[in-house]
């Protein structure tokens, strides 16, 4: 019979003093790494509680298995393992400020980059780091119970060992999911994950992202190139020239606007404009009001994505997570092959979206990020470096790039949660039953006012002349979740439609040669790639891109959002129920039919290329594609 007496006897509690020891030998050297070693801005008690708790499931399951394996030997061996594993985590955030990931482990370049420097990455006192082990060596073989043989564990106890791993990190996940909602799902920043699951969990997560990453790869070949293709060529406009060139030669510099929604274009808040400024410079430049973010969970990184692919994000995860290690032929590259500097520069850590990973694969020049500017705590706020300093700092140095360039800045201050030290606000808050939403417009004024710092001293710059500005808004900065308050604020009742209609960034081309006026079309940030390569009069061969020049008067006029959801030029088709683009009212009937289906197939095709990494095989399928003795062939049999 299974009482505890029979298992605790004197034997059982040796057994399990020296388990105990090991156990808590490596859960204190884990959590001194973590919580020393590494800079995982722990920013509350219930954080760094998290912390403290959760290298033990992982612990439990490397010494489960190792048990289960080999027994005690079993253990020293996950013992000196796990050691190393974190060593080498440590060497490498030394060098990089990053966490090891398979993907990283593959760029041999990266690797190289480590290799030379590996002596100034040595420390003296890492030796510390590993006297543990004997430590845990003595415990396991020589500690009074040990020696006398009384330490002996059976496999079964490996099993339960990592049996109990699972309940673990259950309590983990959960804990960390309070803080963090969808913390797995958004994978936000590899910071941020060994923050809440700990080291040795993140691996795993990692090896299983790019297990299934790989496994579709490994599934896919080069003849599912050919209906994404085909299906591309069926959804193309002719060409049209208008404003083709116009701006050939021309630096860029694309300004990615945080959170920034059309809503506050030419709208008041206690009868004041809440952005005077971007509503002026609106009226001097191509502005387009008709204009919607794509993202999904990717948030920036997915706007992006799509600026720089014109591909849609995927679904679930952010795609410069989970893809980062694709082939693309993405436009900074393209930039680049046409004598562009391509650079991006935004004020927060490099790896926060895998950008420093991501970046590589778009073919970027370089990447200005935190540590390029002269980050301190009294130019800081909430998400990190304020806007107007970015600004400030960012003009200086395109003054001294190479031209010509393109620039893609990312602002950050207009951030959920939209606070704002109280010195910067020059506008009331609002007055909704949202405090979000009521922040919102300070945080947005100060935006304006940070970009109009910039753009006005970039007239008098010397770059004006050369220059032609994209700016755009990333992605939505008020949820559904504030829908009540964001309908007392419009004066009108938040229904799907309108929910869809409030995804509407703003989105305007600014320049020298850039005529003034607003432009009604229905489109995306899956646009924004073949409208610039137009301007710059750039011949962009890519066949897989999904999106259409917007100037160009013929285009398919459509916007598909993540959701399966769209818009074109006479209707908006939300979770299978169409309404009148215009009015708002519901349409009965199939009007939304097709659109629906042109989504969902639109969503798979694009998939399907990320999926399957397809653009490896550009090359080949487009010579068989384009090959015309073969079409004749074919068409003669
Ligand atoms: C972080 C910034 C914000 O670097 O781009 O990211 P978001 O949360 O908006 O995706
Ligand atoms: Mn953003």
């Amino acid at each position: 019979m299974f009482t505890l007496k029979k298992y605790l006897n004197k034997n059982t509690l040796l057994k399990l003093t020296v388990y105990a020891l090991v156990i808590g030998l490596f859960w204190l050297k884990m959590s001194y790494i973590q919580s020393n070693i590494f800079s995982l801005n722990v920013e509350n008690p219930n954080e760094a509680n998290i912390l403290a708790f959760n290298p033990l499931s992982s612990i439990f399951l490397i010494f489960g298995i190792g048990v289960l394996l080999a027994g005690r030997r079993g253990m020293l061996v996950s013992y000196i393992l796990g050691s190393l594993l974190l060593y080498v985590n440590i060497l490498f955030y030394r060098e990089y400020n990053d966490f090891i990931t398979i993907p990283m482990l593959n760029q041999v370049a990266n690797l190289a980059g480590m290799g030379g420097s590996i002596q100034t990455i040595l420390e003296a006192s890492d030796i510390f780091l590993f006297v543990d082990v004997l430590i845990a060596a003595f415990f396991l073989f020589y500690l009074k119970p040990a020696r006398l043989s009384q330490f002996t564990p059976k496999r079964r106890e490996g099993f339960l060992l990592a049996i109990i791993a699972i309940p673990l990190f259950v309590i983990n996940l959960q804990w960390a999911e309070e803080e963090r909602t969808d913390l797995l799902e958004r994978t936000f920043d590899r910071t941020m994950l060994v923050k809440y699951i700990g080291l040795l969990n993140y691996h795993v997560y990692d090896a299983v992202l790019q297990g299934k990453t790989e496994m579709k790869k490994t599934l896919a070949d080069s003849n599912e190139l050919v209906p994404v293709i085909n299906y591309l060529n069926e959804q193309k406009t002719e060409d049209s020239d208008r404003l083709e060139g116009v701006a050939e030669g021309k630096n860029v510099i694309a300004i990615s606007l945080e959170s920034t929604q059309t809503f506050v274009v030419d709208n008041t808040l206690h009868g004041e404009e809440v952005t005077p400024y971007f509503n002026e410079l609106k009226e001097e430049g191509m502005y387009f009001d008709n204009f919607y973010h794509q993202v999904k969970q990717g948030r920036t990184s997915d706007s992006e994505f799509l600026l720089a692919n014109s591909m849609y994000p995927l679904n679930r995860g952010a795609v410069f997570f989970t893809h980062s290690g694709n082939e693309y032929e993405a436009m900074p590259e393209l930039l680049s092959e046409n004598g562009y500097f391509t650079n991006v520069m935004h004020a927060n850590d490099k790896t926060f979206w895998n950008r420093n990973v991501m970046y590589d694969s778009l073919g970027y020049n370089e990447f200005f990020s935190k540590e390029d500017y002269d980050v301190t705590p009294e130019k800081s706020h909430g998400w990190g470096y304020l806007d107007e300093y970015f600004f400030e700092d960012s003009l200086e140095k395109m003054k001294e790039m190479e031209e010509p360039f393109y620039s893609k800045m990312i602002t950050l201050t207009h951030h959920y949660p939209f606070t704002l030290p109280e010195e910067l606000a020059t506008i009331e808050q609002g007055e909704t039953s949202s405090t979000t939403l009521n922040r919102y417009f300070q945080t947005i004024r100060y935006q304006d006012e940070a970009l109009e710092q910039f753009v006005e001293e970039f007239k008098q710059s010397e770059l004006y002349d050369d220059t032609i500005l994209l700016i755009y808004g990333d992605h939505f900065g008020i949820s559904e979740n504030h829908q009540k308050a964001m309908g007392e604020y419009l004066g009108k009742e938040i229904n799907d439609y309108e929910q869809f209609q409030l995804q509407r960034v703003p989105m305007l081309i600014y320049g020298k040669d850039i005529p003034s006026e607003t432009n009604h079309t229905v489109g995306g940030q899956i646009d924004l790639r073949p409208t610039l390569t137009n301007l710059l009069g750039i011949e962009d061969e890519n066949p897989v891109q999904f999106g259409q020049d917007l100037l160009n008067e013929d285009r398919r006029e459509m916007m598909i959002t993540r959701d399966g959801d769209f818009a074109n030029e006479e209707y908006v088709g939300i979770q299978g129920v169409c309404y009148d683009r215009e009015t708002g009212e519901q349409v009965e009937g199939q009007a939304c039919e097709e659109g629906f289906q042109t989504a969902q197939e639109e969503l798979s095709v694009s998939d399907s290329v990320i999926y399957g990494d397809l653009l490896r095989y550009l090359d080949e399928t487009e010579m068989v594609n384009t090959d015309p003795t073969l079409n004749k062939n074919n068409k003669e049999e």
